[in-house]
């Protein structure tokens, strides 16, 4: 089999900002289709995302020297290969590229064209994507962490902490969850309209209203799983603090809406209190992407009960991974293809988690597109858990309605779980 023809185009994300889509055409015919998507709140340590830098377009975030990239330096060579699979065109995209941290090529072209060779390959051997790559073994839905009030990067209210997710865990099945978890996002609509609070969404779907602090997020949304018919027992709560974000050069945490500042110790007791204080599952960065020494506090103090999830932390990259495993820093992953740039080493940085018993998170990106592959990689890779933003916006629930087609098309719904 070889690659025909490799075409990528500047797309927009949900927000509006320009992105990489690639497509590649087999000789056969088959066609894969795949879009970069984009972070507001990224890592330090993530693979470099390319754009224009030139402020008559797009406020210089256009990226068509990407999509040239594409075209003069990836293109010719792919089109020459002369057998087509995603681990060589994956070894071919780092050596074009030859740099550290892809800042020749941008993460963003060579995902997108490492992802649509997947899913040409996928249509060739007449298989869907997860099957294609999960093999056999592929055979477990996620449980989704809905993300259904935003903060922090992601909305314009004065709310700290970036996500508050819900895990219908108690559900039956897969569509079971998504359907506990549409209900509970429709109660805290109704309780946030009662209460006069504002109903407008944040980046990735959730409510985004004002509130007293970010306890009294918990709290309305505890209000809407009870409202919904719920216990706190069958949707658990989960957050994402990105914190990296309130970091300052002095290594202590600035909230940047309130303006509270904490040494790391304090930030540690604060996320040990508020998990005594509430049925909290999981913090996703409650510490910053330098800090592995409070990491490894807070996990030793509170990881046994408490999935502690490095994203700006490990950035899917195997050598943070490996640091955080020596370190005993974290228990879980997020799985961000476009942190680490091609699909190869994204499923090395889900082997690797697994391997040392860290829990993953295939997640999405705050800009994100109609681009489903996320979906598919949840249940390729069985990873037990999948981020994908509230179940509201096309661009959220593109993935989750591809869950459900791949849990009804395949007979998984069932295949549902605690992790
Ligand atoms: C995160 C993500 C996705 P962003 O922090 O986990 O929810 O946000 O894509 O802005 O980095
Ligand atoms: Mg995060």
């Amino acid at each position: 089999m070889k690659i025909q023809k490799v075409y990528a185009a500047e797309l927009l994300d949900s927000r509006g900002v320009p992105t990489v889509g690639a497509t590649v055409v087999l000789s056969d015919g088959s066609i894969g289709v795949a879009n970069a998507p984009s972070g507001a709140s990224t890592g330090k340590y993530e693979a470099h995302e390319k754009r224009d830098g030139d402020k008559r377009r797009y406020m210089g975030r256009g990226v068509r020297k990407a999509v040239q990239g594409v075209a003069e330096t990836i293109a010719p060579v792919l089109e020459h290969l002369p057998r087509v699979t995603v681990g060589e065109v994956d070894r071919i995209l780092l050596e074009l590229d030859g740099t550290p941290n892809k800042e020749k090529l941008g993460a963003n072209a060579m995902l997108a064209v490492s992802l649509a060779t997947a899913k040409a390959l996928a249509m060739h051997y007449k298989q869907p994507l997860f099957r294609y790559v999960g093999g056999a073994n592929a055979v477990k839905m996620p449980i989704p962490m809905m993300n259904i009030l935003n903060g922090g990067a992601h909305a314009a209210n004065n709310i700290d902490i970036q996500e508050f997710m819900i895990l219908p865990v108690g559900a039956e099945s897969f569509s079971e969850a998504i359907r506990m978890g549409a209900e509970v996002y429709h109660a805290l609509g109704k309780l946030l309209r009662q209460r006069g609070l504002a109903t407008a969404v944040g980046d990735e779907g959730g409510f985004a209203p004002d509130l007293v602090n970010d306890e009294a997020a918990i709290e309305v949304i505890l209000d809407a799983i009870t409202a919904a018919g719920y216990s706190p027992a069958a949707v658990k709560i989960a957050l994402d603090a990105a914190s990296s974000e309130w970091t300052q050069p002095d290594g202590c945490y600035v909230l940047p809406k309130r303006g509270t500042r904490y040494t790391p110790a304090q930030l540690v007791n604060r996320w040990e209190k508020l998990c005594e204080a509430y049925p909290i599952c999981s913090i996703e960065d409650p510490l910053g992407e330098e800090d592995f020494p409070a990491w490894t506090t807070l996990t030793e103090r509170i990881g046994r009960n408490v999935m502690l999830v490095g994203d700006d932390l490990f950035v899917t990259n195997p050598q943070r991974i490996r640091e955080g495993i020596l370190r005993k820093a974290a228990n879980a992953v997020l799985v961000k293809p476009n942190q680490i740039g091609t699909l190869t080493e994204t499923l090395d940085a889900v082997r690797l988690a697994k391997e040392n018993g860290m829990r993953t998170i295939l997640s999405h990106r705050s800009g994100e597109t109609e681009d489903t592959t996320i979906a598919d990689l949840a249940v390729a890779v069985n990873a037990g858990y999948i981020k994908t933003g509230a179940p509201c916006r096309s661009d959220r629930t593109a993935k989750y309605n591809r869950l459900l087609r791949i849990a009804m098309e395949n007979g998984l719904d069932q295949n549902y779980g605690i992790d």
